[in-house]
């Protein structure tokens, strides 16, 4: 009996001096654990993004906190992804707002035609106007930070070399930019961009209407071998959490995560920018595509083709008594 007794103290002592030696890290188990859902594939910048927010956050909280992440629709897809954080399917979702029409209407200003020229700036300035505007249309959820893609530009199965040649065309888009398409003469065929891979192999559409990333990360180069490089709108994104699930968050957990929005913000608008022009150079090797820039007279004249959406939008968001001007104001002050 003794010999036992002695065993299983030494056992004790021998487990208590592992757990201590055991960095904090590694033998913290994890406060909190949270479930991050995202609509596109992990290839995808939104995915990327995400992973390195997760990253930043399990450093900076010293493994307090494990997000499990769920990309490609895995837990929600694009289009419940709002219903999906507000009923707590998900504790974060990340949301391109273009998907739902007339739910932001306020923030949909990033999507008009306004000349932004990069990712990284229109990102910066999407994340400052939501912290300065603070729009209804927000207040039931925690904008942990927001992001756009870079200028869309039109990718088809059909040659495309002019503004003339998008005439006809069947293009993928969403939100204002779908506006922007009929407006270029095209028909524009709303979708989340991950419906738009399958419509583009059934020929459902003869293209997209988005930003460079895709022509890599959705292998858009291998259908799409034309395209015309028109530098029209971004597409904006926030990534959205559950109001509860951000309550019930510790203080410095809360800071951590707030610190972190407008970093985010800049890395994933530079990350995509780069990427970009790494898809159109991958493309041209591997499917030789052609792509062509549009020229500077033809791209004054389709801006001033859509210009009529800034004045629609204008006029619609007065009759909603929100800050119009003050955000048109605001974005070209910052462009
Ligand atoms: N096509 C736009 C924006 C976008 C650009 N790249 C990606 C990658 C994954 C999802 C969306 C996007 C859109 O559909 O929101």
């Amino acid at each position: 009996m003794l010999h036992a007794a002695k065993l299983s103290f030494m056992a004790c002592v021998f487990a208590l001096a592992c757990a201590l030696a055991t960095p904090a890290s590694q033998s913290q188990a994890a406060d909190v654990t949270l479930r991050f859902a995202n609509f596109p594939p992990a290839s995808t910048f939104p995915c990327v993004s995400m992973d390195h927010w997760v990253a930043e956050v399990e450093k900076l909280t010293q493994g307090k906190v494990k997000v499990d992440t769920f990309p490609a629709g895995t837990l929600v897809d694009a289009r419940s992804m709002v219903r999906g954080v507000m009923r707590g399917q998900t504790d974060i979702g990340c949301i391109s707002m273009a998907y739902f029409p007339g739910m932001f209407p306020l923030m949909s200003a990033f999507e008009l035609p306004l000349g932004f020229e990069s990712a990284e700036k229109a990102s910066v300035l999407l994340l400052q106007a939501i912290l300065k505007f603070q729009p209804k249309e927000l207040e039931k959820l925690k904008v942990l930070t927001a992001y756009t893609c870079p200028p869309a530009q039109v990718f088809s199965r059909k040659p495309v070399e002019n503004l003339e040649a998008v005439k006809g065309l069947r293009l993928r888009a969403a939100g204002i930019l779908a506006d922007e398409v009929s407006l270029l003469g095209g028909t524009p065929v709303s979708m989340p961009q991950s419906e738009a891979p399958d419509a583009i192999q059934r020929g459902a559409v003869d293209g997209v209407f988005t930003s460079l990333d895709v022509v890599k990360d959705l292998n858009y180069a291998e259908p799409c071998r034309f395209g015309l490089l028109v530098n029209m709108s971004v597409y904006p994104f926030i990534v959205i959490m559950n109001k509860k699930s951000w309550e019930a968050l510790p203080e410095d957990v809360k800071k951590v995560f707030d610190d972190l929005a407008m970093p985010t913000a800049q890395w994933t608008g530079a990350y995509v920018d780069a990427h970009g022009q790494d898809a159109l150079k991958w493309g041209k090797e591997k499917y030789g595509i052609d792509y062509r820039p549009l020229p500077a007279e033809e791209r004054a004249k389709a801006l001033e083709t859509v210009s009529p959406l800034v004045s629609k939008w204008e006029a619609e968001m007065k009759a909603k008594n929100l800050p119009a001007a003050e955000m048109l104001q605001f974005i070209r002050a910052g462009l």
